[in-house]
């Protein structure tokens, strides 16, 4: 009998700045990416579009992101070093944090809501501020719901686009 149970979801942040040399142009190394990524336990379920991104942090390079959801029993950590072997696998060089990389990958959100430990942080520390994280993350999971915020993608996204409201204690009198 199969079980009924739904497999644990994750949506998976996709970002390169660099061309690889067999793969072409960042965009085309997040597609090449993504086939790398689908395995007998990892199922892709939707992806978002990509888009260009200018860089946050000190590379110069535009980016190209996206995210993936798919569906795995893989628990998170294994899911972190199934996506360490996917960078390897494109020549991503450690040991620089936020330098150009041909391949990043980050487990932004999982079905099981949160998990915290050294060298593994769910929900991702810093995708509430991220516009390229949160534009293609509401174009496939708008009512997902942030697990410590509480705020779908759809509102963490809103807010991030929002203009602060003017502080009329600020402005000069
Ligand atoms: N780690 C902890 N939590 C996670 C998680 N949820 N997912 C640990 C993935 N990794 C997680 O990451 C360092 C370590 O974080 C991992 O070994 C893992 O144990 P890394 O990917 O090796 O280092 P990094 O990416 O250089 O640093 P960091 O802080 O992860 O940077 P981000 O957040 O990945 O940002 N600008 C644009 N426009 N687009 C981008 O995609 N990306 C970055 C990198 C900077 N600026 C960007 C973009
Ligand atoms: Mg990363």
């Amino acid at each position: 009998m199969t079980s009924a149970t739904p497999l644990p979801l994750y949506a998976i942040g996709l970002g390169s700045n660099r061309r690889h040399a067999r793969h072409g142009d960042p965009r085309q190394v997040l597609l090449a990416a993504l086939s790398a990524l689908e395995s007998d336990d990892i199922e892709p379920m939707d992806v978002s579009p990509i888009i260009a991104s200018d860089p946050i942090g000190p590379s110069r390079r535009r980016y190209a992101n996206a995210v993936a959801l798919v569906a795995s029993p893989l628990s998170p950590p294994e899911m972190l070093e199934r996506l360490h072997e996917v960078e390897s696998a494109f020549g991503r060089r450690t040991g620089q944090r936020w330098s150009a990389r041909t391949l990043d990958l980050d487990i932004l959100l999982w079905s099981g809501g949160v998990w915290s430990e050294a060298g593994l942080t769910i929900p991702h520390p810093a995708m509430q501020q991220r516009a390229f994280v949160l534009g293609p993350l509401r174009a496939i999971a708008p009512d997902w719901r942030h697990p410590l915020s509480a705020r779908t993608v759809r509102q963490l996204a809103a807010r991030l686009i929002r203009p602060k409201p003017v502080d009329p204690n600020a402005e000069a009198h």
